[in-house]
C-alpha cells in the first residue's frame, strides 16, 4: 500500500547507492528530502543531480537541528545505529527507519530474502535466474547492489533480496514468505560488539514470519538452527552432512529432494560451479522454487547453466602453469577456509584489508597445510602477520601491484594464487569489486608483458 509521504520532511543518512535511491523514491512522492553525509562535498561524486531534482544537502556531518525537524529519518546500510546524531533522534521522539523496511511496506510480489555468512549474492542471483527460466518477473537486489527501494512501482511478480545483517537490524514489520539462513560464521565484528549480537541481527529475518511462510535453513549448522529456535514459520532445511527425511540432503554426488512422500534427484557433477559451498547454495536456492511448484527440470536447467559470480573464486587466467584466481568477495575468514577447500599445496595466497577483528584461527590448518607464501596487504596485515607466523612464509606489501608482482615471482609451476583477502576492501579501495577489478588489471598486465619470473 502507498504511503502518503507529500511534505513530510524526511533526512535520509549516507549518500551512497543507498540513500540516492532513497532520496528518489521520497522526491517522486513528494516529501521534502534532505540528504546527510559525514564526507564532504568534494569526496562526493554527481551531487548537481540530486540538488536538480529538489534534494537539499547537509554534508561534512550530520546537522542536529536538521534532523530535530524531520517528521522520519531513513538510514543507509552502513551507517552505525549509535552514532550520537540518532541519539538526539531517539530522545527527540524523531522516527527512524531503515530502507528495507521502507521498501516492504510498497512491495507487491513475493519475497524470498536470503541472509547469512557467506553465499548470499550467489543464492541470491541463483533464484533470480530459476525464477527468470519460469518465465517470472523478479527484482534481485539488496545488498547485491541494487537497493530494495528500487523495485517498488515496478510491478514484480518476485522480489529476490539478498539482506546484510546491518539491512536486518532496521527491520520492523519485514516479513516475507520465504527468509534463507544459509550460515553463520564470525563476520564484522568491528560493528558487532560480540557474535550473539551479529547472530540476533541475522535472527531478525524470522521475526515476522507467521505460520504459513517458510524458513530455508542449513541443518548442518547449529547457530542457523538456534537462530530460527523460536520462528512461527514452517521450516525446511537442506543438509550437505546427512540425509534428511524430508528437504534437501546430498547422498552420493546427487542431490536428493525429498518432499510430500515423493523423492528427485540432481546429478552434482552437472554444475558448473564447483565446491561444497557451491552444492549447499544450490540446495537452498532450489527450495523455494519447488515449493511453489516450478518443474524440477527448470529449476535444474538454470542450476546447470549458472558460472557463478564475479570475484567469487573467479579463475582468472594461467601464467605460467600458474592459476590464478580473484576471490575479492572472500571478505570473512570463514570464507577463506571454503575457498582454500579445494586446493593443495602450494598455494599463494593474497590476504588482508580493513580488519573485521574477527578471530583467525580457523585459518591456522590451512595455512599451514596449502600456503606456501602469504602476501599481505592493507590494514590487518600486522594482526594477520602475528596470528600466522612460523605457520608459512609470510611478506607484507604496499600496494596490490606489489602484491601481484611478488605473488607471481613466488609461485612455480603447477601452483595456484588465489586473492581470498578475508577483511573488506575499504581500506584501500571503493569497493571488493573495484580490489577484484585491480587485482585482474595487474595480473593481466603481467601476462601482457610475459612476467613469468618463476623460471618456467
Ligand atoms: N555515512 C554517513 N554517516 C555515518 C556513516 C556513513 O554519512 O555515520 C555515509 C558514508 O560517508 C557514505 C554512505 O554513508 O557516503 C555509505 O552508505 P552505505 O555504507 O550504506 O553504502 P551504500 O552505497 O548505500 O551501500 C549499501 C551496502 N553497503 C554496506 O552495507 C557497507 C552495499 O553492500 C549494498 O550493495 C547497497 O547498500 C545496496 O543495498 C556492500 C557491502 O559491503 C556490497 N555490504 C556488506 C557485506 O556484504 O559484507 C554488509
Ligand atoms: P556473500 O554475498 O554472502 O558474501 P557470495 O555468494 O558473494 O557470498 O560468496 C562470497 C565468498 O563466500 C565466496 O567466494 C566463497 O569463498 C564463500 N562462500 C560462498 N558460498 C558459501 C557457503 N554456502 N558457505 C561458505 N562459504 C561460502
Amino acid at each position: 500500500m502507498q504511503r502518503d509521504y507529500r511534505d513530510k520532511k524526511i533526512i535520509i543518512i549516507g549518500a551512497g547507492s543507498t540513500g540516492r535511491s532513497l532520496a528518489r523514491f521520497f522526491r517522486t512522492r513528494g516529501a521534502r528530502v534532505t540528504l546527510s553525509d559525514n564526507r564532504s562535498a568534494d569526496l562526493l561524486d554527481n551531487l548537481d543531480e540530486l540538488e536538480l531534482s529538489g534534494v537539499k544537502l547537509d554534508l561534512g556531518g550530520h546537522t542536529h537541528a536538521v534532523f530535530i525537524a524531520a517528521d522520519m529519518v531513513v538510514v543507509s546500510t552502513g551507517v552505525p545505529l549509535d552514532i550520537p546524531v540518532l541519539d538526539t533522534c531517539r530522545e527527540h521522539d524523531v522516527v527512524v527507519l531503515g530502507e528495507v523496511e521502507i521498501a516492504w511496506r510498497e512491495l507487491a510480489g513475493t519475497m524470498i530474502a536470503i541472509t547469512g555468512t557467506n553465499g548470499k549474492s550467489t543464492v541470491t542471483t541463483l533464484v533470480g535466474e530459476m525464477l527468470k527460466a519460469w518465465g517470472k518477473k523478479v527484482f534481485v537486489g539488496g545488498n547485491l547492489g541494487t537497493p530494495l527501494v528500487d523495485a517498488v512501482g515496478c510491478d514484480y511478480d518476485w522480489n529476490v533480496v539478498e539482506l546484510s545483517s546491518f539491512q536486518l537490524e532496521t527491520v520492523e514489520a519485514f516479513r516475507p514468505r520465504y527468509a534463507m539462513l544459509l550460515n553463520v560464521s564470525e563476520d564484522h565484528l568491528d560493528r558487532y560488539p560480540d557474535m550473539a549480537s551479529y547472530l540476533a541481527a541475522k535472527a531478525r529475518i524470522f521475526e515476522n514470519l507467521q505460520d504459513d511462510d517458510v524458513a530455508i535453513l542449513n541443518a548442518d549448522d547449529r547457530l542457523v538452527m538456534q537462530a530460527a529456535e523460536e520462528t512461527r514459520a514452517g521450516k525446511i532445511c537442506f543438509s550437505s552432512q546427512s540425509v534428511l527425511e524430508t528437504g534437501m540432503s546430498l547422498i552420493d554426488n546427487k542431490i536428493l529432494w525429498r518432499w510430500q512422500g515423493s523423492e528427485v534427484f540432481f546429478p552434482v557433477d552437472e554444475l558448473q560451479i564447483r565446491g561444497r559451498h557451491n552444492q549447499e547454495n544450490v540446495m537452498a536456492a532450489m527450495i523455494p522454487l519447488l515449493l511453489e511448484g516450478c518443474p524440477a527440470e527448470i529449476v535444474w536447467s538454470a542450476a546447470k547453466s549458472f558460472t557463478g559470480l564475479p570475484h567469487r573464486m573467479e579463475f582468472i587466467g594461467e601464467l605460467c602453469g600458474t592459476s590464478w584466481y580473484n576471490d575479492s568477495k572472500g571478505t570473512n575468514i570463514g570464507s577463506v577456509v571454503k575457498s582454500l577447500a579445494g586446493f593443495e599445496k602450494p598455494v599463494v595466497l593474497i590476504a588482508g584489508g580493513k580488519d573485521k577483528q574477527g578471530d583467525l584461527s580457523a585459518l591456522v590448518d590451512p595455512i599451514r597445510d596449502k600456503v606456501s607464501h602469504l602476501v599481505l596487504i592493507g590494514a590487518a596485515a600486522e594482526r594477520m602477520a602475528e596470528a600466522f607466523a612460523g605457520l608459512t612464509e609470510i611478506h607484507r606489501v604496499g600496494s596490490m601491484h606489489e602484491a601481484v608482482t611478488l605473488a607471481a615471482r613466488l609461485s612455480c609451476l603447477k601452483s595456484t594464487v588465489i586473492l581470498s583477502p578475508g577483511c573488506s576492501s575499504f581500506d584501500m579501495f571503493k569497493s571488493f569489486e573495484e580490489r577484484g577489478q585491480i587485482f585482474t588489471r595487474e595480473f593481466r598486465a603481467l601476462n601482457l608483458h610475459g612476467k613469468c619470473s618463476n623460471g618456467n
